[in-house]
């Protein structure tokens, strides 16, 4: 298959906003590893430095306006907050990282936390890890693709904001962020560009969480 061919079929996308039109609720929002929810149902988690996007992908991917809380604030931002979607698949905002102050810290902060989680989670069926377009991947980004590749958690790099790049500049970042990460044994190979503002890359992004839940209508 060629990069540009695309992956899923028309049904497969149908199905998927399908699925992202039902109910979605906030669960809750953890500091630590004591009282997460069960591992009954599979879950996708979303990490990224902070402002990256990741609680305004939630709301575009799920079509709502507030339920993930996009903007700064910074008492959720280091929780590990998890949204229920159908009843079938949980939906994970993993703590920022790479605040200019304690960048270190709370790097540290999330690999304790990411660690923990990931080494916790038997149901976690994939991670995609935010990266903001406009930047391209940074040296901050580099302790959460080691978390994930030690732990062998099949993760996904996704570019946010494409909107504020033109499409070949788009394509420029992709290029060089997949050639950045093809020797990272747990990345996905394919970089994916989405836009919350336009809904650039949300249908695909849906039928692959789909597919990754190993969720049928
Ligand atoms: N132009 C544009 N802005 C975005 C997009 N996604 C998020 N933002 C903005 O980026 C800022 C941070 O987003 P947020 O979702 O809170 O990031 P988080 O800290 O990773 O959860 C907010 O002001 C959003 O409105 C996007 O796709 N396009
Ligand atoms: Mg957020």
């Amino acid at each position: 298959m060629s990069e540009t061919d695309p992956l899923f079929t028309e049904d497969q996308l149908d199905a998927a906003r399908v699925l992202f039109a039902r109910p979605a609720s906030f669960v809750m929002g953890c500091v630590s590893m004591d009282g997460l929810p069960d591992t009954s149902l599979p879950e996708v988690a979303f990490a990224g430095r902070s402002n990256v996007g990741k609680s305004s992908l939630i709301n575009a991917l799920t079509g709502h306006k507030h339920l993930a809380r996009a903007s700064n604030e910074p008492g959720r931002t280091r929780e590990v907050n998890f949204f229920l979607l159908d009843d079938r698949l949980r939906l994970v905002d993993l703590p920022g990282y790479g605040w200019a102050k304690a960048s270190k810290t709370v790097v540290k902060k999330f690999q304790n936390l990411g660690r923990d989680y990931l080494r916790g989670r038997p149901n976690l069926k994939r991670a995609y890890l935010l990266i903001d377009a406009r930047h391209g991947l940074k040296d901050v980004d580099k302790a959460p693709m080691d978390t994930f590749d030690l732990a062998a958690v099949s993760y996904q790099v996704i570019l946010t904001k494409a909107d504020k790049l033109k499409p070949s500049e788009v394509e420029a970042v992709r290029a060089r962020t997949e050639a950045a990460i093809a020797k990272r044994p747990a990345a996905f190979p394919r970089v994916l560009a989405t836009s919350s503002e336009k809904g650039l890359g949300l249908a695909e992004l849906r039928a692959e969480i789909m597919h990754a839940c190993e969720i049928t209508l």
